[in-house]
């Protein structure tokens, strides 16, 4: 199988219809994406790339990224996607574990990426968010590639994400992780050729990148394009679309402009949320204002989509919904035995859409799996009577912030290192508008007084931006509890208001 055999399956009869209209009416039609990953896959062979090598890409939201990640699909490689946001020394990291056959870049970055790529003895090429650059010269779109057969097993995109360590693992879907995912999603919220979606989130993670474009191009539905996420924009596209998928923060920024209601939805059919906790507020205001009830799914880098409230039947605000077909999950206690109805215990999860292993970490893959195939998802859950499953918390101090996943281990880190520091707490605390925000809570050694704006920039320079903390407050001692173990949930109780005003 390969997945991108899949979509050409799900598209094939819709090959002249529009697969993606951007903002300036420009469209490409499932022909000219054909055409063209063909084309640039053939380019990838030429540049060196091999079935089963990493592509590593840092670009700028555009089709020509989205052919991007096709073409390494129909090769056979590995798509390695990563926020444009991150930091140099960010990049070396994934850069360095990832080991890829070849760097894509933007433009702007080659010259500052030029030593890495040296000293990793990589190729780099560039590609602009008009398709510009390197990447794309002498690719003239020609259909007769052929796409590469691989195994259901058979990686077909790395994704990072880090744990309590603060370092990032690499996470390999399959070809089949995806293709299940998307199937799936397709179904559950009633996906056809008719629909138009609305995407203005980024595409270097499993929201953007698999649920969004895996639910349109299984089925040839079109896609209103936005580079990013603008609420006046959003608006305009929201006049066209059938069905948006957004993080809580795209929902609560629409809700802030007092002009949003029910005349922006006409056309509207479904509005889904995902990868951070929706506000029952938010979902109760969304309806007053648009008729419409969100639905909220929940799902992770490692599992995609594992359950959905249904298309159909009763969007419960503040469940995930039950499991979606194929998924199975269940709430255990310390025994690792499933727990009565209603009980909160551990969530694990097991289907098709659930990722194998790690990317060379072995040990890894032993304690994050049952002995029954089962993946330990870190949160805690309950399971009502009805089969709704919610999200009761997180085992780990993960903060979610504005749909980003950070992670306090590695911003303590660097913290802990800056003159007059002797140690941090670094939580996520209500927010607005992010629905969490990073807070850094401070004890000095006494040497030296702290220097706020210095340690700010220090961390920018080694930070992506969203994981900059929003606010460094001093105390005394951190709370710690009987253990030792500094007391994240005293902290995150203490500045609870700090946002609120
Ligand atoms: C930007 N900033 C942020 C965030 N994004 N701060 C905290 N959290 C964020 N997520 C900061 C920048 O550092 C900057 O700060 C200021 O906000 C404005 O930056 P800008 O780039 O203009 O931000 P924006 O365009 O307003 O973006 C905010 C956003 C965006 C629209 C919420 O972060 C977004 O689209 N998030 C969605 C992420 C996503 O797709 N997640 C899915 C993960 P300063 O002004 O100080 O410089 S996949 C997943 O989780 C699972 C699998 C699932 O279930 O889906």
């Amino acid at each position: 199988m390969n997945f991108y055999t899949e979509f050409y399956h799900g598209f094939s009869a819709h090959l002249n219809k529009s697969a993606i209209v951007l903002n300036d009416g420009t469209s490409w039609t499932y022909l000219d994406l054909h055409q063209s990953s063909g084309a640039l896959a053939q380019k990838l062979r030429e540049l060196g790339v091999s079935k089963g090598g990493r592509v590593s890409v840092q670009v700028n939201k555009s089709v020509q990224a989205v052919i991007l990640y096709l073409a390494c699909l129909r090769l056979g490689a590995v798509f390695h996607p990563m926020n444009p946001a991150y930091t140099l020394s960010e990049l070396s990291f994934f850069l360095r574990d990832a080991s890829p056959d070849l760097m894509v870049c933007r433009p702007e970055a080659e010259f500052e990426l030029q030593d890495l790529m040296s000293e990793l003895e990589l190729s780099c090429v560039t590609l602009g968010s008009s398709g510009d650059g390197s990447l794309f010269e002498n690719v003239t779109a020609q259909s007769d590639f052929e796409t590469v057969d691989c195994e259901p097993d058979e990686a077909a995109s790395l994704l990072y994400s880090s744990g309590t360590t603060g370092t990032p693992k690499g996470i390999v879907l399959s070809h089949q992780n995806l293709d299940a995912n998307a199937s799936v999603l397709v179904d559950a919220w009633g996906f056809s050729s008719d629909d138009v979606l609305l995407h203005a989130l980024p595409i270097f993670h499993v929201h953007g990148l698999f649920v969004a474009l895996g639910c349109a191009f299984k089925c040839g539905a079109s896609m209103r394009w936005l580079p990013a996420y603008d609420v006046v924009e959003v608006r305009k596209a929201l006049a066209e679309s059938t069905v948006m998928m957004g993080v809580p923060t795209h929902y609560v920024r629409l809700l802030s402009d007092p002009e949003f209601g029910n005349r922006d939805v006409k056309t509207m059919r479904l509005f889904v949320s995902g990868s951070a906790p929706l506000l029952t507020e938010t979902f109760e205001q969304f309806e007053q204002r648009t008729g419409h009830r969100i639905l909220e799914r929940y799902g992770m880098t490692e599992t995609n989509m594992n359950t959905s409230n249904p298309l159909m039947g009763e969007r419960r605000p503040g469940t995930v919904g039950p499991p979606l077909p194929g998924v199975s999950v269940k709430v255990v206690g310390t025994s690792e035995e499933s727990v009565p109805a209603g009980e909160i215990g551990d969530l694990l999860v097991k289907g098709d859409n659930v990722f194998k292993t790690y990317w060379q970490l072995p040990d890894k893959n032993a304690e994050s799996f049952t002995e029954d195939g089962y993946f330990r998802t870190g949160d805690k859950a309950l399971i009502d009577a009805d089969g709704y499953v919610s999200i009761v918390g997180r085992e780990k101090d993960m903060i979610i912030s504005g749909g980003l996943n950070v992670y306090p281990k590695e911003i303590e880190s660097l913290i802990d290192r800056w003159p007059g520091v002797m140690e941090s707490g670094v939580i996520g605390v209500p927010h607005q508008d992010f629905g969490e925000a990073v807070v850094a809570v401070l004890v000095l050694d006494g040497t030296a007084d702290l220097d706020e704006a210095g340690l700010d920039a220090s961390l920018k320079s080694k930070l992506a931006n969203f994981k900059l903390p929003k606010r460094y407050i001093t105390i005394d001692e951190l709370p710690r509890n009987t253990m030792g173990k500094v007391g994240k949930a005293a902290l995150r109780g203490q500045y609870a208001e700090l946002f609120s005003d």
